[in-house]
């Protein structure tokens, strides 16, 4: 679909979303057309965690298809997931301290349907394991071995994910055993994702290989729902990136968009979000943070604790990578 055809049915399908519920809602004809031209238009849009411009072309190309946003937030983040050079998710992650590659991800709809795998081993594409579990489980979450059965009984394959390059790291690494969390790993870290379709449904993903050299068995925040990530069809979505145990004591995503119900921008509402951990720290603050929001109009906004973290955003208006603000300056 081209894209004037593409932002044209943007305008309808929020007209058509739109004019169901006005109509039932209004006392008469006049008072819906006015609450329809006070609606801000739907806006479609791909927000992501770290400079990931394959992931947000992806994605942004499901919803110019005309495809949902949770399709496209699948996909996109499924680039990462794919992508060996990126050593923080999927196939080629780095493993825990021990050697395994254990993986998370959390998938959201615009129903507010929810899905997660954590501690999953053996299998490159998390994020569509969680889409499973989401609608063909009764459940939220599967773990470990219950979660890989689960992934190869639906037709996922079991394949080795340590690569030579991570295998040799480890290697490395085991001869101090010093345990580390290296703050902005190459700028390509943990992907969190949200975006808007034409409909003006919300959706996000979010997926991470963890920690490097974790403690085997440890889950961080990214395959939880309300921290790494959370989304409310009408108020908007948010993911973490960073010290997943941080993101997890402050619930740090649900936080976020309970900010933005009470009448904060994403912006404010991400700068919120990292001020309560840093409160929690009482200074200490030697790991990184950063957060990523959009509101149901699709304003953005991100925000972190240390320099260095970026998002990349796709729109009608174009594609971008932001430098994120943060609280320590740069
Ligand atoms: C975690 N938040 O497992 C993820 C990983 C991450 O920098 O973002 N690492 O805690």
């Amino acid at each position: 679909m081209k894209r004037r055809k593409f932002l044209k049915n943007s305008g309808l399908g929020a007209a058509g979303l739109m004019s169901v519920p006005l109509v039932k809602g209004c006392a008469n004809e006049s008072e819906s057309k006015k609450e329809q031209k006070d609606s801000p238009p739907v806006r479609p849009i791909v927000i992501a965690t770290w400079d990931v411009p394959n992931a947000t072309a992806k994605a942004w190309e499901v919803l110019e298809k005309g495809g949902s946003a949770l399709d496209a937030v699948e996909q996109g983040v499924r680039m990462e997931e794919a992508d060996i050079s990126n050593q923080s998710v999927g196939k080629g992650g780095r493993p825990d301290r021990e050697g395994n590659v254990t993986l998370d991800a959390c998938i959201m709809d615009q129903l507010g349907n929810c899905g997660s795998v954590v501690y999953l081993q053996n299998i490159a594409h998390p994020v569509s394991v969680a889409r499973k579990v989401m609608e063909e489980t009764p459940h939220v979450m599967l773990a470990g071995k219950g979660a890989e059965k689960f992934a190869v009984d639906n037709g996922f394959n079991r394949e080795n994910l340590l690569t030579e390059k991570s295998r040799k790291e480890w290697e490395d690494w085991k001869k101090t055993s010093k345990y580390q969390p290296v703050i902005n790993i190459e700028n390509h870290d943990t992907i969190g994702m949200l975006a808007i379709d034409a409909q003006g449904n919300l959706s996000g993903a979010c997926t991470t290989s963890g920690m490097a050299y974790k403690m085997a068995g440890r889950v961080g925040d990214s395959p939880i729902i309300g921290a790494g990530l959370f989304v409310d069809n009408e108020i908007g979505g948010a993911t973490a990136t960073g010290m997943g145990e941080e993101v997890v004591r402050t619930v740090g995503s649900f936080l976020i968009v309970e900010l933005m119900r009470q009448g904060k921008s994403p912006q404010e509402a991400c700068e919120e979000g990292v001020r309560r951990i840093i409160e929690k720290n009482k200074g200490k603050l030697d790991f990184q943070i950063g957060f990523i929001a959009v509101n149901k109009n699709g304003e953005t906004g991100g925000y972190c604790i240390q320099p260095g973290f970026t998002y990349r955003t796709y729109s009608s208006e174009g594609h971008q990578n932001t430098p994120s603000a943060s609280h320590i300056p740069s």
